[in-house]
């Protein structure tokens, strides 16, 4: 029994994710958290949105609230499609919260005692009219490429083309329009990486980074060889964490916050923080959150997910921000780092709305269909495609006519036959001897790869436990059996509902929703199993004769072409754009 802690990316707040963010993060990090917590080991899942930063202040603008408001309901808004996703955080928090401001500040304090940040001047473009310094992304003008005549500071989203905002024709500020802007010189700190750079190289050298997927290792391999640049970690926001007056008093008054890639890692223990606050003075009772963070020898594991994009932050940066406190912060041990899920072989785009929204998919299908599905075909080593009739075979074959259909034609048969109690039949023979060997083989195998957090393989083997029952049942065919054998034929089933049981414990980390209608099929006194031994998987004897059962609703219902074409029309599926 081991402490694992386990994060996930921190959601950003403008809006809700599609499932290529689903699959890159919190679903696989919520299976793995299931999957372990079910092994008995302690586990605290964290994941919080991360609330600052331009994009958030532009959406609120957008949406014409204020920025507090806005954040505040984006956040319950992405925590319902979460719940009904059955994500099993431990917390959601947000890093707009005063835990996150508190360590934030606190991490630049000690970053500046340890001589890791500087004051710098920049040169920065200032709006007179609106009495502020702009980021990039707040300046709008016509780009000198293509002549779009909306392109942000930082990037032209019509010809894509990377910006400097003096770059731009017509330069204006987004947030008045105004074009009275000027080039003044301001000062920022910095995060001084490059003399961090030989400490994070060594921490990397030494954390088992050779065990991570090549994916997570090689990005931050590459950063490190490319070298360390010192960055600017404020801005000119009034949305964020602000400078601590007491360390920077000048910058401080001047109104900076912390850069947003600055506090969002910081987010992860911000949000354990508010896990332990939010337990203050209730029957949950202390939560003690710093033995899973702040300690001198380290008791937890520690394994993040997260997409490729979010590598070289998690993997560089956040360690070197922990190095330069000198305090022994803990820091990651397994990176679990996904390619992209597209659609279609094109890109999910949030701005777009190209592809499948997670609020969208839950309207559509229960949350199980999406879980088996996007684990199952996991972008782990290369990009994948999401495709409607790729979901819809996975549905149908794998849900449906394995899993589905093998437990209700068990259990109404043996209804109509024998009654609503697991009828006992014979003993175990050679055909059920067999099954269990096979059974606690295939239960291994998917073990192995669970610990290996190679998710695609574990549904893979997750899939063949179904097909297994499938295969008994066929080779044993009860329903001739019935005709000259009827101890035979009852023996067949009572051995099938087993595995119906076995399936509902060792399904729970894919399809939780699924593996408890399962489960309550049987009314057993004290089922309390929370995983399989190999010995359990060789008898098949959990569930014993004499169990009263209920046929549980069909657990999935096939997509038709019908039902096809409409998402397809729905979502626009098919070439990409
Ligand atoms: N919010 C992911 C993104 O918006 C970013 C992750 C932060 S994890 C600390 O792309
Ligand atoms: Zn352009």
């Amino acid at each position: 029994m081991a402490r694992h802690l386990i994060t996930s990316a921190l959601p950003y707040i403008n809006g809700i994710k599609h499932l290529g963010n689903m699959v890159g993060s919190m679903l696989p990090a919520d299976v793995y958290a299931r999957y372990l917590r079910q092994r008995g080991h302690e586990v605290l899942y964290i994941c919080a949105t991360d609330e600052h930063g331009t994009p958030a202040e532009l959406a609120a603008k957008e949406a014409g609230l204020p920025v507090d408001t806005f954040c505040a309901q984006q956040h319950e808004a992405q925590k319902a499609v979460y719940d009904g996703f059955e994500l099993s955080f431990d917390y959601f928090g947000r890093s707009s919260s005063a835990e996150n401001r508190d360590i934030t500040q606190h991490f630049a304090r000690r970053l500046k005692e340890n001589g890791f940040i500087e004051e710098r001047a920049i040169r920065q473009v200032y709006s007179l009219d609106d009495e502020r310094f702009l980021p990039d992304r707040y300046i709008v003008g016509t780009c000198p490429h293509c002549g779009y005549d909306k392109a942000r500071g930082d990037q032209c989203e019509n010809c894509t083309r990377v910006l400097d905002p003096t770059d731009l024709i017509d330069a204006r500020s987004a947030i008045s329009g105004s074009s009275r802007l000027e080039v003044r010189e301001t000062k920022h700190l910095f995060l001084l990486q490059s003399k961090l750079q030989p400490e994070v190289e060594g921490w990397l050298d030494s954390n088992g980074s050779k065990e991570w997927p090549t994916l997570a290792s090689s990005i931050a391999h590459k950063w490190l060889t490319e070298g360390l640049q010192d960055r600017a970690i404020t801005r000119d926001l009034e949305w964020g964490v602000p400078v601590p007056a007491d360390a920077w008093p000048e910058l401080a008054a001047e109104g900076k916050v912390f850069y947003v890639w600055f506090d969002a890692p910081i987010e992860y223990i911000g949000a354990t923080k508010e896990w332990a606050d939010a337990a203050r003075g209730t029957e949950q009772g202390d939560r003690d959150w710093k033995s899973w963070w702040y300690e001198a020898d380290h008791t937890v594991r520690y394994t993040e997910f997260m997409a490729k994009d979010n590598v070289p932050f998690h993997t560089v940066m956040f360690p070197a921000t922990q190095l330069g406190t000198r305090e022994p912060w803990k820091k990651v041990d397994y990176v679990k780092a996904f390619n992209w899920l597209n659609y279609y072989g094109g890109k999910f785009s949030t701005s777009q709305r190209r592809g499948v929204f997670t609020d969208a998919a839950l309207e559509l299908l229960p949350a199980d269909y999406w879980r088996y599905f996007l684990m199952a075909n996991a972008p782990e080593s290369d990009d994948t495609s999401f495709t409607w009739e790729l979901f819809a075979s996975s549905v149908n074959k794998d849900l449906a006519d394995t899993l589905g259909n093998f437990v209700n034609r068990v259990l109404s048969f043996s209804r109509k036959r024998f009654g609503d109690t697991v009828p006992a039949g014979r003993e175990a023979g050679e055909a059920e001897a067999k099954l269990g060997e096979q059974i606690a083989e295939l239960l291994a195998e998917y073990e192995e790869h669970m610990e290996a957090l190679q998710f695609r393989k574990a549904a893979q083997a997750l899939r063949a436990l179904w097909s297994a029952g499938n295969s008994y049942l066929e080779e044993k065919a009860p329903w001739l059996e019935i005709k000259t054998d009827q101890d035979g034929a009852a023996l067949t089933l009572r051995t099938a509902m087993n595995l119906i049981h076995l399936y509902s414990v060792v399904s729970e980390p894919f399809i939780p929703a699924s593996a408890r209608a399962m489960r309550s099929s049987f009314d057993l006194s004290d089922d309390d199993a929370r995983w399989v031994t190999a010995d359990q998987a060789r008898s098949l004897d959990a569930v014993p004769a004499g169990t009263p059962f209920t046929v549980p609703p069909v657990l999935f219902a096939k997509i038709t072409e019908e039902d096809l074409e409409s998402y397809r029309e729905r979502f626009g599926g098919s070439e990409a754009a």
